[in-house]
């Protein structure tokens, strides 16, 4: 094997030593932020949540909060893992800070679908 055909030391975490040249991912995976409905959380606190920890509009924030309170469930962004998982903990520490029980979840997002 020529030098510069030597794949061996440009290994990123995502992939293993059987993915061939096509199959090794050129970005970050990404992970929907999914905000999910309970029955004690405040509208007006998702709201704010929506605004403070994933900087979207109060008009967009407002929308996302009546979905997740109508179907159960919404999106609140889309980031990397570490990002996501970060946002995801702050809304937990902040909610269980005032006594509410808001959740969220993380979907990976389907590349194929992108
Ligand atoms: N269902 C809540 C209520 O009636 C409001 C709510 C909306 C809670 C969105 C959580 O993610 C949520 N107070």
């Amino acid at each position: 094997m020529t030098p510069e055909h030597d794949q061996s030391t440009h290994f990123t975490p995502n992939t293993t030593l059987e993915d061939s040249p096509e199959t090794i991912s050129k970005k970050p995976s990404l992970y929907d932020v999914v905000m999910l409905n309970d029955d004690y959380t405040p509208m007006d606190f998702v709201t704010k949540i929506l605004q403070t920890i994933f900087h979207l509009p109060e008009y967009d924030s407002n929308q996302i909060m009546m979905t997740i309170h109508t179907e159960g469930q919404g999106h609140c962004g889309t980031f990397s893992f570490d990002v996501a998982n970060t946002k995801i903990l702050q809304v937990k520490e902040a909610a269980e800070k005032e006594g509410h029980p808001l959740q969220c979840k993380l979907n990976p997002v389907n590349e194929d679908d992108e």
